[in-house]
């Protein structure tokens, strides 16, 4: 099955359909907007959300968030079967995505987003409501969940990736990059070593799929619009932007094109902006700047935003980098693997299963402890636990993990910068590795069948009973 939405409007009519979406009205851009969204986010079950009417802007000027923050919405958003257990969801998704084709975009017979136009000294900003999302940040970002387009000048790749967008001005913004890594910034060095500026193109308002692919770690050289295709199953519908040429989705909303300038020749204080953590780890640093030449734009567009919010609030519902460790586990040749999950935003790793042979738990401990980004904790447990159940994950610890014999410290690890436990004289001298700790939460391998055995139903069972009786007990 593929996701069968158009485009971002498309997706919202399909989220409204299953009851997920909720319409605000008069709500403050500044901080109040976000703290809306924030504490939607936190509920259990919480609704999307599209503002209108936001104060102070033009009625029909809207944003939408909390598109993907929840499992259905992401299975959803990746066109699989929501009622699915969250485990066989991201199952599939792994899949699906080890043997997805890359289908290529295609020219787009109508072009959307040039249904209204600002142009040179026109070029405003200030119509487009901006959120100021979270108390402390820096200022208003246009981009939080918007892809950033450039074009390599060796190669003609282009590179569509997702990088916050603050706003400096009625034309000006700044991209920011976590790391020199990051392919936008790779490419956009190229032009700077020859003394130009980077062509450039802001899109907001895209669909999951793009968001996905904007995600996702795609190598260089690779498409993210063939990826958003695979994901979709049909290819995305691209034309090319009046001033730089680049190509952009033909149904998104909102398109700021422009030129990244040399960072060597002016750069703007970008942030502080509160990160996926929880905290706010970095200050304000300088960012490249972007000259916004024109903005163009749907009737009525949507902006979709996508800020970074206090775990377990996530930007997609279904951890699906804990899909990728899965897929690691699996090529490096570990066995029996019965789910791998992601809690509290990606820092906190699960594996759970079957052990063969005595030493199989840990190997799968120390492989995803190896590839899980700034998480601090990895816990292996039994095939009988539910990797993304935190509370039978957490009996499982606290009942088949004796601490004296199965934790294992690793140290000066895979972290970022953004980790708020670094101190900042480490972070000073370039420090951005944390220690992980693997907890092997599994029963003892040699007197396994010995184990006390579990009084509560397996898994199927609890299905099974849900199957008959969920009706009447819910
Ligand atoms: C909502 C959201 C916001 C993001 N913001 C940034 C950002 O501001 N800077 C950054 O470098 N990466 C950011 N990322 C992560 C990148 O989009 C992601 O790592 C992507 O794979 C990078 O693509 P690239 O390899 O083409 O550079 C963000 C991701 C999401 C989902
Ligand atoms: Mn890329």
């Amino acid at each position: 099955m593929a996701a069968s939405y158009e485009d971002l409007r498309d997706f919202i009519s399909a989220v409204e359909k299953i009851g997920a979406l909720r319409h605000v009205r008069g709500a403050d851009a500044h901080l109040e907007l976000g703290a809306i969204t924030e504490v939607a986010a936190g509920k259990q079950d919480g609704p999307a959300l599209l503002f209108d009417e936001i104060k102070g802007y033009a009625k029909g000027f809207r944003i939408f968030t909390n598109s993907t923050v929840q499992s259905r919405r992401a299975a959803l958003a990746l066109g699989i079967d929501p009622a699915l257990s969250p485990l066989q969801q991201l199952k599939e998704w792994k899949q699906r995505r080890s043997g997805l084709s890359m289908i290529e975009p295609v020219a787009a017979k109508e072009v959307l987003f040039l249904q209204n136009s600002q142009r040179g000294d026109a070029v405003d900003l200030s119509v487009f409501p901006t959120p100021v999302w979270h108390q402390k940040d820096g200022g208003p970002y246009i981009g939080s969940g918007s892809l950033v387009i450039m074009r390599d000048p060796d190669t003609g790749w282009i590179n569509a990736s997702i990088y916050r967008v603050q706003v400096h001005g009625k034309n000006r913004v700044t991209v920011q990059f976590d790391h020199t890594g990051r392919h936008g910034n790779m490419i956009a060095q190229k032009y700077w070593d020859r003394g130009q500026s980077c062509p450039v193109a802001v899109v907001g308002g895209i669909d999951p799929a793009l968001f996905i692919s904007g995600f996702e770690y795609l190598p260089e050289g690779k498409s993210e619009y063939a990826f958003a295709g695979a994901i979709k199953g049909r290819a995305i519908e691209i034309a090319d932007g009046p001033v730089t040429g680049l190509p952009i989705p033909a149904r998104a909303e909102i398109i700021l094109e422009g030129h990244l300038l040399s960072a060597k020749d002016i750069t703007l204080p970008e942030g502080p902006f509160g990160e996926f953590t929880g905290y706010y780890a970095a200050d304000k640093r300088p960012a490249p700047v972007m000259d916004v030449s024109a903005v163009h734009y749907r009737n009525d567009p949507i902006l979709l935003g996508s800020p970074p919010m206090k775990p377990p609030r996530f930007h997609f519902g279904l951890p699906f980098r804990a899909a990728g460790i899965w897929s690691d586990l699996e090529n490096a040749g570990v066995t029996d693997v019965q789910g791998c999950w992601q809690h509290v935003s990606q820092l906190m790793t699960v594996v759970s299963l079957q052990q063969r042979y005595d030493g199989h738990a840990k190997r799968a401990g120390l492989i995803a402890a190896a590839n899980s980004y700034m998480g601090r904790l990895v816990v292996v447990v039994d095939e009988d636990v539910d990797p993304s159940n935190l509370a039978d994950v957490m009996w499982a610890v606290t009942t088949r993990c004796e601490p004296s014999e199965n934790v294992d410290i690793i140290r000066n690890a895979w972290s970022s910068a953004l980790d708020p436990r670094i101190s900042p004289e480490d972070k000073l001298r370039g420090v951005t590795s944390h220690s992980k700790m693997i907890i092997n939460a599994c029963k003892p391998f040699s007197w396994r069948h010995d184990y006390p055995p579990s009084s509560a139903l397996s898994i199927e069972e609890a299905l099974e009973i849900e199957r008959k009786w969920g009706d009447v007990i819910r």
